[in-house]
């Protein structure tokens, strides 16, 4: 097992050696695993092409280190544990000997239909112990895993599945969420209309509803368990093979394919679980997250199971059947580690304290949040009401891209300071650049947030265009990871993320690109043309403000507004409809022809004095029109 920091000093002392010599700090926490074969080379990189490999020429199964490895010492011991969407449904649990058995299995049926190292499998999956062990199968056989959220439309889904080229869908016949039953295989029935690469389907029994059957194509999991062993060896994999894909959002219109490999993750999300929450043997974690998101991946499956954790998955949403869901079962389970989003407890928090009075909380150490900046209210409140004052909260600060928790404090090994995410962790050498990428050395300074070291749990491509990892994350500035964020640095070397600097929107910790939205919503026939920006949202963190030119005189402006709110749940997905929308005659644009989102961003947050310079515009007297009519809403 990796070291476990014991003090702040110790921190401190960890963070000189891995700055000092990087690849002899990560060797020797890699080297607790276990591999087949020992790596050749443990780092090797240029951040020009950019070219990151680490532990190269090693031979591992990062399932072998989940599962395998863990069962002699704790085979009886818990793995998974599962909380279902209704609270009258029975948990369900996994020990490690169970998971690993049901892992072998999944994987085997995967093998059976086809499925070999190399292939990518596409995940879309509501929260089901099955949505894990699938993941894991995928990782057994060398299969790359791509989960895509099961909140997107059937385009959104079908763009991910053709992008990389899958040949399976693991899907549910539908997904539970609160009151709601969505008819998930509808979804992917609609979405394989166009994906010639896709051969198989494996659905998975979650509500029992009816589904339409392609015979040929189309198999269900209990089916396919009856006629499969449970031994199944596991696939040898490079350091650098590919672990999986996971789509996420940017500057751009299309959303880019994250490449993640199997050594390097696997040291990343194993070391940075255990420091930042501090997890102790025989304690209970949980994360909230959907493992449709980074967060799922590194910090609900492979970081806990690695570390022979007892982590818990949900399938529920915190509202339901009331505000006290989240609440109820940190009493039920006796969870000790509890991590969750802002926008979450923003929610909970305007809900009111009867919905947290009834319970105990007494079990909880370690309080989380992710996914966006956590206001000082809110992060007030969950100190107060939920760790009863008494505990750490730990900020995490990290992307899909860096694979794992990049800025945060260890637990309660640290000072701790409301809003900010803190320090980094050992091996993770962040730095504050200026527009023209000066380095800015003070403290008690902003700027934009850049890492100047490899670590292991880095992107290392965009699924199949790596020109697209080069050119968004490591050529804005030299021999730089650029992460798209601003962020502060206080008197004490303490980081405060304040949130993008890019086109890219954070709607309850969701990455929104606005130029996938513009896409959308100029799929409308009535759109002549659309720009996309965020505003202050005082529960999802940001929302989507949409300003849009028509094809000639609206006459009733709700039903085209309905009608544009639909198609944007076709393209993408419910999550990424704009709150509000204002109809306007033109867009602000230069000379050239860009539209200037930084005065649309101005109007939509209400900062109506900070509009700046409009002169340069090509039309200035369009500001004062759209100004106007913002007025009158
Ligand atoms: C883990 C995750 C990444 C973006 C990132 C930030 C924002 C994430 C925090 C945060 C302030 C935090 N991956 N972000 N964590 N901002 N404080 N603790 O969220 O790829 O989906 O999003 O999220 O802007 O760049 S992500």
């Amino acid at each position: 097992m990796t070291h476990q920091i014991d003090s702040f000093e110790e921190y401190k002392s960890e963070y000189a050696k891995s700055v000092k010599d990087p690849k002899k700090f990560w060797a020797k926490q890699a080297k607790t695993f276990h591999w087949r074969k020992p790596w050749k080379k443990t780092l090797d990189w240029n951040f020009k092409e950019p070219k990151v490999k680490w532990f190269a020429g090693g031979k591992l199964n990062i399932t072998e280190n989940c599962l395998d490895r863990h069962l002699k010492d704790r085979g009886d011991q818990v793995a998974l544990l599962w909380e279902a969407n209704d609270p009258k449904e029975a948990s369900k649990s996994y020990t490690y000997k169970e998971l690993h058995r049901e892992v072998c299995r999944f994987a085997n049926v995967l093998k059976r239909n086809g499925a070999k190292k190399g292939d990518r499998i596409c995940l879309y999956m509501p929260m089901l112990p099955e949505l894990g062990i699938a993941v894991l199968a995928c990782a057994r056989i060398g299969a790359i895993h791509s989960v895509v959220f099961a909140g997107f439309s059937a385009n959104a889904l079908a763009d991910r599945i053709n992008d990389a080229s899958c040949n399976i869908v693991l899907t549910s016949d539908a997904i539970r969420r609160g009151k709601k039953v969505i008819p998930a295989k509808l979804v992917v029935d609609e979405a394989l209309q166009n994906c010639p690469s896709v051969k198989k389907v494996i659905i998975t029994n979650c509500a029992g509803i009816e589904v339409s059957i392609t015979e040929g194509r189309d198999v269900w999991l209990f089916e396919e368990l009856k006629k499969v062993s449970a031994k199944c060896p596991a696939e040898e994999m490079d350091a650098e093979d590919p672990l999986f894909v996971l789509y996420t959002s940017g500057s751009t219109g299309k959303p880019k394919g994250v490449v993640h490999t199997c050594g390097g993750y696997m040291v990343y999300t194993e070391y940075s679980f255990k420091n930042v929450f501090q997890y102790k043997e025989g304690d209970i974690y949980w994360c909230t997250a959907d493992i449709g998101w980074i967060t799922g991946h590194s910090y609900i499956i492979y970081g806990p199971l690695l570390a022979g954790a007892t982590t818990m998955m949900f399938e529920g949403v915190p509202t339901y059947p009331d505000a006290g869901r989240f609440w109820k079962v940190v009493d039920k389970h006796k969870v000790n580690q509890f991590y969750t989003a802002p926008t979450a407890i923003r929610a909970l928090m305007a809900c009111g304290l009867q919905h947290v009075k009834p319970y105990k909380l007494n079990t909880l150490k370690v309080l989380g949040t992710v996914g966006e900046p956590i206001n000082e209210e809110a992060w007030n409140w969950y100190d107060e009401h939920i760790g009863k004052g008494k505990i750490p909260i730990v900020d995490t600060w990290w992307q899909t891209e860096t694979g794992g928790i990049m800025i945060s404090a260890l637990g309660d090994k640290g000072p701790r300071k409301a809003t900010y995410a803190g320090y980094p962790l050992p091996g993770i050498q962040p730095v504050l650049l200026d527009p023209k990428g000066k380095l800015i050395k003070e403290n008690e300074k902003e700027g934009l947030l850049a890492i100047r070291f490899p670590w292991p749990s880095m992107i290392r491509t965009t699924y199949g265009d790596h020109k697209r990892c080069k050119n968004t994350y490591f050529s804005a500035f030299k021999n730089h990871y650029f992460t798209g964020d601003g962020a502060r640095r206080d008197k004490d070397g303490m980081y405060r993320i304040i949130g993008r600097v890019d086109d890219v929107i954070n709607v309850s910790g969701h990455r929104i690109g606005t130029a996938e939205v513009e896409n959308a919503i100029n799929q409308n026939p009535v759109v002549v043309e659309s720009a996309v920006v965020g505003y202050p949202h005082a529960i999802k963190g940001q929302g989507i403000y949409a300003f849009v030119i028509t094809a000639g005189k609206i006459k009733n402006e709700e039903e085209v507004r309905k009608s544009i709110l639909a198609t944007v749940s076709k393209e993408i997905g419910k999550i990424a409809k704009p709150e509000q929308i204002q109809f306007v005659a033109g867009l602000p644009k230069t000379r050239s022809g860009k539209i200037m989102r930084r005065i649309l961003r101005k109007i939509a947050e209400g900062r109506h004095d900070q509009l700046g310079d409009v002169s340069t515009l090509l039309d200035p007297s369009v500001v004062e029109k759209i100004l106007k009519d913002f007025l009158k809403k």
